[in-house]
């Protein structure tokens, strides 16, 4: 089929050829992404744009990266807690205002623009969990490639367990929310994104072998091509769900990262702000959740730790009082993962559990792969006699 490129797209390509800088021909590139236009016959064109793309943007990562290690002093911030989640938004849309509120970390206030320059830490308290909350320095189109405080604060965002995108109810939110989503897609970083359901087994011979083919959304052929492309010539590739070309793509680019992500609008006392969150709701529903800084405290706290998706387990020893730290998991851990989280060695010997919460009867005894609930009290029975270290 005819690709039918139009004449815009050829002097996109002209720039790309003429273009002196990474970040010109990051540009360039992702026009001519935008400009192909989108059928069974571009399908290919756009992979090998994408790929490009995929690597001219890891080129920068590095480039930037080596930057900061030789001149400033290093953004990233230990991670303390059960989970760091990153406040990423443009200037004055109140992340400062945010870490007074929930944390006792006091960063600078103000109206000016990138009045915070570093990242600044700070813990919150939500009940019996400590969650850690870092104020990124504001991000702004084009902060990727290297606009404002340049990609730094997006390395600190990456670092991140969760993502909080902080909107300004006051400006235009939805514009506001599709900002940050480039820029940090633009950096690797993909937000509420499944994985795709995919192994890729390296081997050193044997060529390429497929399980479930019949999952993928194209032919045998076309999928060893794209292994191939991304030169992995032997190896056991297992798929368990329908997957498309670019899902395989996506998976094959290690410079990827996943995380979690939801919308808080600030700045919610002015007239309008209800009408705002409940657009951006629906503008990004099924992809993003959205709640509003109304009622700051304890009630915002406890919306962002929901909004997190983890999970809060007490272990106990038989015949002990549970523990008075939980163990902090995301949603869906099973007893296995609890186990493990305890020590390695005990979720090998592990036998079976008895679970108070979530079960029918209190003290129920439950599989291994049963997928506990918050706050759910926990008593792991293992073969061996199993003392963890104190
Ligand atoms: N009216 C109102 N102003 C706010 C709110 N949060 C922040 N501000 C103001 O917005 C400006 C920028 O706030 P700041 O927290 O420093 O934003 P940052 O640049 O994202 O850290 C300051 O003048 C704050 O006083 C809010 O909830 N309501
Ligand atoms: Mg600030």
């Amino acid at each position: 089929m005819p690709a039918n490129l139009r004449p815009e797209y050829f002097k996109a390509e002209e720039r790309y050829l003429q273009a002196r800088t990474l970040e010109e021909r990051i540009l360039a590139t992702e026009e001519l992404i935008r400009l192909a236009p989108k059928h069974k016959g571009t399908e290919k064109l756009l992979r090998v744009l994408k790929r490009r793309l995929a690597k001219l943007r890891q080129e920068l990562r590095v480039k930037q990266g080596r930057r900061v290690g030789r001149s400033g002093p290093s953004f990233a911030i230990k991670k303390e807690g059960a989970a760091q989640i990153a406040l990423v938004g443009a200037p004055n849309s109140g992340k400062s205002t945010l870490l007074h509120q929930l944390t006792a970390a006091r960063p600078k206030i103000d109206n000016y623009l990138f009045t915070t320059r570093r990242p600044v830490p700070g813990m919150m308290q939500f009940e019996d969990v400590q969650i850690q909350l870092v104020e990124v320095p504001a991000v702004i189109e084009g902060s990727s490639l290297g606009k404002g405080l340049g990609a730094q604060p997006l390395s600190v965002a990456r670092n991140a367990d969760a993502i909080v995108l902080v909107v300004d109810a006051s400006t235009e939110p939805i514009e506001q929310v599709r900002i940050l989503i480039n820029e940090l897609e633009a950096a690797g970083i993909r937000l509420n994104q499944q994985i795709p359901k995919l192994s890729i087994q390296r081997k050193v011979t044997g060529g390429i072998e497929v399980r479930g083919a019949g999952a993928f959304d194209g032919s045998e052929v076309e999928l060893k091509r794209i292994l191939q492309e991304h030169r992995i010539h032997n190896a056991l590739l297992t798929i368990d769900e329908p997957v498309t070309a670019d899902d395989l793509e996506e998976l094959l680019d290690e410079s990827l990262v996943y995380r979690r992500a939801f919308i808080l609008l600030t700045k919610c006392e002015s007239s309008g702000a209800a009408d705002k969150l409940k657009l951006l709701e629906r503008e990004f529903r099924g992809r993003f959740r959205a709640i509003a800084t109304q009622g700051a405290g304890e009630r915002l706290k406890q919306a962002i730790f929901e909004k997190l998706d983890l999970i809060r387990v007490y272990t106990k020893r038989s015949d002990e009082e549970p523990a008075k730290r939980p163990l902090v998991l995301p949603k869906g851990s099973t007893i296995f993962d609890i186990a493990r989280a305890v020590h390695k060695d005990f979720a090998r010997e592990l036998e079976f559990a008895r679970v108070w919460g979530s079960t029918r009867f209190p003290g129920q005894q439950v599989p291994r792969e049963y997928a506990l609930q918050d706050k759910d009290i926990v008593e792991l029975h293992a073969s061996k006699i199993y003392s963890p270290r104190k």
